[in-house]
C-alpha cells in the first residue's frame, strides 16, 4: 500500500537575539551544566558515561519482556516502516537469507558441490550479526497481535464502507459482489471478531444478523461452502459467546440445508435451494466433488448434538460409510468426484490433495477427534491415506531437496502442488499432538518448510495459487510457476499450519514466518480505502495486479491463524478442547461421556 505522504523530517528553529526569556534561560541553564561538567575529575565522568551506557543496554534487552508485561493493557500501533533502523537492516538480511533456500541448506549445496566454500563462508558468516540483533527483539508479540487487529480493522473499514451486508467486498471498485446473497463475510468473520476481542464490530455484526439476515430466500447456495463458512461460524460463535441467536440461525440453515441428500444415492448434491427446498447438481454433471460431500461433517455431527435431532448426523455420517467402503481408491487416496445417482467416484485414477480431495482427509482426522477418538473406521481411513500420500505422491525438490505433495494422474506423477495443501503440515501435527505416530511430525515440518518456501522464494514474498517443483538433477531453482497460476487469494492454509506447529513446538521461528506473510500482505494486498484485495501475479512486486475481491476467508481463516500464531495464550482456543472446521470455526470436541 502507498501510504500518503508522512512528515518525517526534523523542525529546525532558528532563534533570533531577540528570543523571548524562555530561551534564554534554557541556554543559560545548558551552559551551566556544561560546566558543572568540565569540573568533574576523568574518573567521575567515565563512572557517569558507563552507568548511562549500562542503563541504555538493560532497556534494549528488557525491552520486549517490558511490553509483554503490558500485553492486553496498551494498544501500540506499529508500521513496519517505522521499525528501527537496525531492525529494517534485519530484515534485509533475513530477505537475503530466504532468497538463498531453506536453512541447513547451505550445507547440503556444499555436500552435493554445487556451493564453493567462499559463498559458504559468506552465509555463516552473517549468523553472529543474526543472533545478536535478534528479531524477535525488534517486533515483540504484542505488537504482532496488535498487527493483525489492525489489519482486521482496516479489512472490515472496506467491508463496511461499501459492501456491509453483502457477500464479498470488491476494494478496488469500493463495491461489493454477491454469491449467495447471505453476508458472507460477515457472519464468516464473526467469531474472528470476538477472538480478537473487536467488541464493538463485533456487536454491530450482531445487530446485523438479528435484524437483517434471513435465509428465507429464493437462492441456490453451494452446500459444502455454505455450511463451513454459515453454518461452521454461527455455531462456534454461539459456542464462544453462548449467544442463541446464532444457534437459532444456525438450526434454520442446517434445516434448509436438509434437501440436499435426497438424492438416490444419499450422496448431496452440490447446490439447495434453501428458500424452496429444492436441491440439484451443477447443470454440466450429476457429479459431486469429494471433499465437499466429505466435509461437512464437523457441522452437521455439532448441530445434532446442540439440537438432540438426530437426523443431521445421520446423513452425514452415511456419506462418510458409503466413502468408507468404496472402490477406486489407491492406497487410501479418494479420486475428486463422485456420482451422486450411483453413489461411486468417477474420474477415477486421478489423486490430489489439492482441490476437490483436501479436506476429505483433514475431516477424517478431525471427526475422530471430536468424536472422542472413538470411531476407529475414520482414524483407519486417515492413517491409510497418510500412506498412501507417502507412497505415491512425496517426493523431493532438486536442487534444494524440499519436500512436497505432488499428484498422481493413471500412474503418472505431477509434480505439481496446490496451495491448498499446505493445510497438511498442521493436520499432521494436530494428529501427532492427539497420538499419532511421531514421524507425522517429522514430515509435518518438512511441509511447512516446503510451504513457507512457496512464500519466500516469490518476489512479493507472497505464495501462488499453484506450483511445480523442479525434480531434475541440476535445476536451478526448486520452484516453478505457470503464468496462469500466479494469483494469491489471501488464502489461509499456510498460516494456519505455521499456527499449529508453533502450538506444538512452540519454535518461535513458525511466528517469525507468519509475521513475515502479515507484512508482505499489507504490502502486497492492503488496499488504501479499506480491505484487502486477491492480486493476479505474485511475481512481480511493481505492479501484483490487483484482483478487486477480497475473499470472506480473510477474515474468517487467514487473520485469525495469524493472531492465534502470535497469542501466548494456549487456552485460548486449547486444541485439547477444540477442533476447527475447514473454514477455521472453532468447534467443541465432544465431552468423553458422549
Ligand atoms: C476455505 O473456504 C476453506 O479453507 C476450504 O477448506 C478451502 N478453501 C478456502 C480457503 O482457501
Amino acid at each position: 500500500m502507498h501510504p500518503p505522504s508522512r512528515k518525517d523530517f526534523v523542525s529546525l528553529t532558528l532563534t533570533g537575539q531577540g528570543s523571548g526569556n524562555y530561551n534564554n534561560s534554557k541556554q543559560w541553564r545548558r551552559q551551566s551544566c556544561w560546566r558543572k561538567w568540565k569540573r568533574l575529575s576523568r574518573l567521575q565522568r567515565n563512572l557517569i558515561l558507563f552507568t548511562v551506557a549500562l542503563m541504555l543496554l538493560c532497556g534494549i534487552a528488557t525491552y520486549p519482556s517490558v511490553t509483554e508485561h503490558f500485553r492486553g493493557k496498551v494498544s501500540r500501533k506499529i508500521e513496519f516502516s517505522s521499525l528501527p533502523l537496525p531492525c529494517l537492516f534485519l530484515q534485509k538480511q533475513k530477505r537475503a537469507a530466504h532468497k538463498r533456500g531453506p536453512p541447513g541448506l547451505q550445507n547440503r549445496l556444499q555436500k552435493k558441490g554445487n556451493v564453493s566454500d567462499t559463498q559458504v563462508e559468506k552465509v555463516e558468516g552473517e549468523k553472529p550479526l543474526v543472533n545478536l540483533l535478534s528479531w524477535r527483539a525488534c517486533v515483540s508479540e504484542v505488537d504482532r497481535l496488535e498487527a493483525v487487529r489492525d489489519a482486521f480493522r482496516h479489512a472490515w473499514k472496506g467491508y463496511k464502507e461499501f459492501a456491509w451486508g453483502k457477500d464479498e467486498l470488491r476494494p478496488m471498485s469500493k463495491s461489493y459482489g454477491e454469491w449467495f446473497g447471505l453476508g458472507l463475510t460477515l457472519i464468516d468473520a464473526l467469531d474472528t471478531m470476538w477472538i480478537l476481542n473487536l467488541k464493538k464490530e463485533f456487536e454491530e455484526a450482531k445487530t446485523w444478523v438479528s435484524t437483517e439476515l434471513s435465509f428465507n430466500k429464493n437462492v441456490d447456495v453451494n452446500l459444502f461452502e455454505s455450511t463451513i463458512r454459515i453454518l461452521g461460524g454461527l455455531l462456534s460463535t454461539y459456542h464462544l459467546t453462548g449467544d442463541t441467536l446464532f444457534l437459532d440461525k444456525a438450526k434454520d440453515l442446517g434445516r434448509r440445508l436438509m434437501p440436499a441428500f435426497n438424492t438416490p444415492s444419499k450422496i448431496p448434491y452440490s447446490d439447495v435451494n434453501i428458500g424452496k427446498g429444492t436441491a440439484h447438481p451443477p447443470r454440466w454433471t450429476s457429479d459431486s466433488t469429494v471433499a465437499e460431500v466429505t466435509s461437512i461433517q464437523l457441522e452437521f455431527r455439532e448441530l445434532s448434538r446442540l439440537t438432540q435431532d438426530t437426523r443431521y448426523q445421520a446423513a452425514v455420517d452415511e456419506v462418510m460409510q458409503k466413502v468408507h467402503k468404496l472402490e477406486g481408491k489407491q492406497d487410501g487416496l479418494v479420486p475428486m468426484f463422485i456420482n451422486t445417482n450411483s453413489g461411486q467416484f468417477t474420474h477415477l485414477g486421478m489423486f490430489t490433495l489439492g482441490a476437490r480431495a483436501d479436506s476429505y482427509y483433514e475431516y477424517l482426522l478431525k471427526q475422530w477427534i471430536q468424536g472422542g477418538k472413538k470411531e476407529t473406521a475414520l482414524l483407519e481411513d486417515y492413517l491409510q491415506a497418510l500412506e498412501g500420500v507417502k507412497k505415491n505422491l512425496l517426493k523431493k525438490s532438486s536442487p534444494n531437496r524440499l519436500t512436497f505433495v505432488g499428484e498422481l494422474s493413471h500412474g503418472r506423477f505431477s509434480p505439481k502442488m496446490d496451495h491448498l495443501v499446505c493445510f497438511l503440515p498442521g493436520t499432521l501435527a494436530l494428529g501427532a499432538h492427539h497420538g499419532l505416530p511421531a514421524d507425522h511430525m517429522e514430515l509435518a515440518k518438512q511441509l511447512m518448510e516446503t510451504c513457507y518456501q512457496m512464500y519466500a522464494q516469490m518476489e512479493t514474498g507472497l505464495s501462488p495459487e499453484i506450483v511445480h517443483f523442479n525434480m531434475h538433477e541440476g535445476s536451478i531453482g526448486d520452484v516453478d510457476v505457470k503464468l496462469a497460476d500466479r494469483h494469491n487469494l489471501l488464502r489461509p492454509e499456510t498460516v494456519e499450519s505455521l499456527f499449529y506447529l508453533y502450538r506444538f513446538t512452540k519454535d518461535r521461528k513458525y511466528r517469525d514466518w507468519g509475521w513475515e506473510i502479515l507484512q508482505n500482505f499489507n504490502k502486497y494486498t492492503k488496499v488504501s480505502t479499506g480491505g484487502y484485495t486477491s492480486i493476479n501475479n505474485v511475481r512481480d512486486p511493481e505492479y501484483p495486479s490487483p484482483r478487486d475481491k477480497m475473499e470472506s476467508f480473510f477474515l474468517g481463516e487467514t487473520l485469525k491463524y495469524l493472531y492465534l500464531l502470535f497469542s501466548d495464550d494456549p487456552e485460548l482456543l486449547s486444541l485439547d478442547k477444540y477442533v476447527f472446521n475447514t473454514e477455521a470455526h472453532p468447534l467443541p470436541i465432544w465431552p468423553t461421556a458422549q
